[in-house]
């Protein structure tokens, strides 16, 4: 069970009560990105989400290493320096969290309690993964990497420093990064200072920070992050299918002026823009509707900023008088669309279910 866990963590079952005191505990340490926000190309960093199981682990530059071994020809270490002196690139990334829209589901998975704020556009520089591992000349009896955070915790029982594995073949492709900057600046702590993987296109959990350690080995990695967590399961005896890439999603800047306590929008009648970012780790946004009480029609897109980035959509609403549903939705290359209503799983992952804005207007 993933950020927080389930019956792993604290043996609480999925529910339909209120928040719980542990919810709370989360969601204070671990920020979402103000809606307001995605009036940004790139997400100024103290406006990214952040998402952090254990504690910000503080990490004295000097003295850290990456070690790379396991099955390799050529195990090495690092100093950041050497890690900097790598040919360098930069990409614009959009990261989700895979718990994004978690407490929207009921009953509600006890973690993390995302609504739809998981979400954020950063610039990331660091050196192409690939490059190191091509220092390292990776065995050919190597299936899987397995990346290891030097945060420390407990999560379903296990105590663990945070660990996920890629696939050979997916830690190849020349877009995964190990990255020191974002938007052109070191990185912060709490973001995984002073490396951390970059996966583009994947839920965010794949993006170990703190990261320390790469170790090539022979067989899929059973970790509690890669086996037990980060699945869609129906009960916690299922073993489920691993969540990878992030699923198609729009959102919009709730219009208007808000309600300080309920966040309800308040509209002056009249022409108003509306808009928004949508994204697809499994495709690109072909398409992005805006919704009134239950009606589409198409909304304006612009150029993606990026290959792994969002795109903005936008559209011209004429608000008329009373209390309106507002929503978006987003369907990208491969043809998959946003639903209206999720289907549930056990540890609430990947829900793209549409975002509702309730607006009065007048
Ligand atoms: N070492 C480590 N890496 C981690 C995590 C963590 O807790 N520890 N959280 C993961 C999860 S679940 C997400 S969604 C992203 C969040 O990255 P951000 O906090 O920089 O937005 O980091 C991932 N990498
Ligand atoms: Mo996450």
């Amino acid at each position: 069970m993933s950020e927080g866990a389930l019956a792993g963590g604290h043996g609480s079952e999925p529910t339909d009560g209120p928040l719980t005191l542990e919810e709370l505990q989360l969601a204070a340490r671990n920020r979402g990105m103000p809606l307001e926000a995605l009036r940004y190309d790139i997400t100024p960093t103290g406006l990214h989400y952040l998402l952090v199981h254990f504690d910000i682990p503080s990490i004295a530059a000097e003295e850290w290493r990456l070690h790379v071994g396991g099955l390799v020809a050529d195990p090495f270490e690092l100093t950041l320096a050497d890690v900097r002196a790598l040919p360098a690139r930069t990409l614009a990334v959009t990261m989700e969290c895979a718990g994004n829209g978690r407490a929207r589901l009921n009953p509600r998975p006890l973690s993390q309690p995302w609504l739809v704020e998981a979400i954020g556009t950063a610039r990331w520089t660091g050196a192409p993964l690939r490059d190191v591992l091509d220092i390292a000349h990776i065995s050919p009896d190597a299936v899987e990497l397995v990346f290891t955070g030097l945060d420390r915790g407990v999560q379903g029982g296990e105590e663990q420093h945070y660990q996920r594995s890629l696939t050979v073949a997916e830690a190849l492709l020349p877009d995964v990064l190990l990255a020191y900057e974002m938007n052109d600046r070191l990185l912060e702590p709490q973001h995984g200072y002073p490396l951390r993987l970059l996966v583009p296109g994947w839920y965010g959990m794949t993006s170990v920070k703190w990261l320390a350690a790469i170790e090539a080995v022979d067989r899929p990695f059973e970790g509690y992050q890669q086996k037990d967590a980060y699945r869609f399961q129906l009960d916690p005896d299922d073993p489920g299918e691993s969540v990878e890439r992030m699923r198609v999603r729009a959102l919009m800047v709730p219009p208007g002026i808000p309600d300080f306590f309920s966040r309800r929008r308040f509209v002056e009648p009249g022409p108003t823009l509306v808009l928004g970012r949508a994204w697809s780790g499994e495709g690109s946004v072909d398409r992005v509707e805006f919704g009134v009480d239950g009606g589409w029609a198409d909304a304006a897109l612009e150029p993606a900023i990026g290959p792994y980035a969002w795109r903005r959509w936008s559209f011209e609403w004429r608000a008329e008088p009373g209390e309106h549903s507002l929503s978006c939705r987003a369907t990208d290359s491969t043809g998959r669309v946003q639903p209206v209503e999720q289907p549930w799983n056990y540890q609430g992952m990947a829900n793209n279910m549409v975002q509702l804005v309730d607006v009065s207007v007048g």
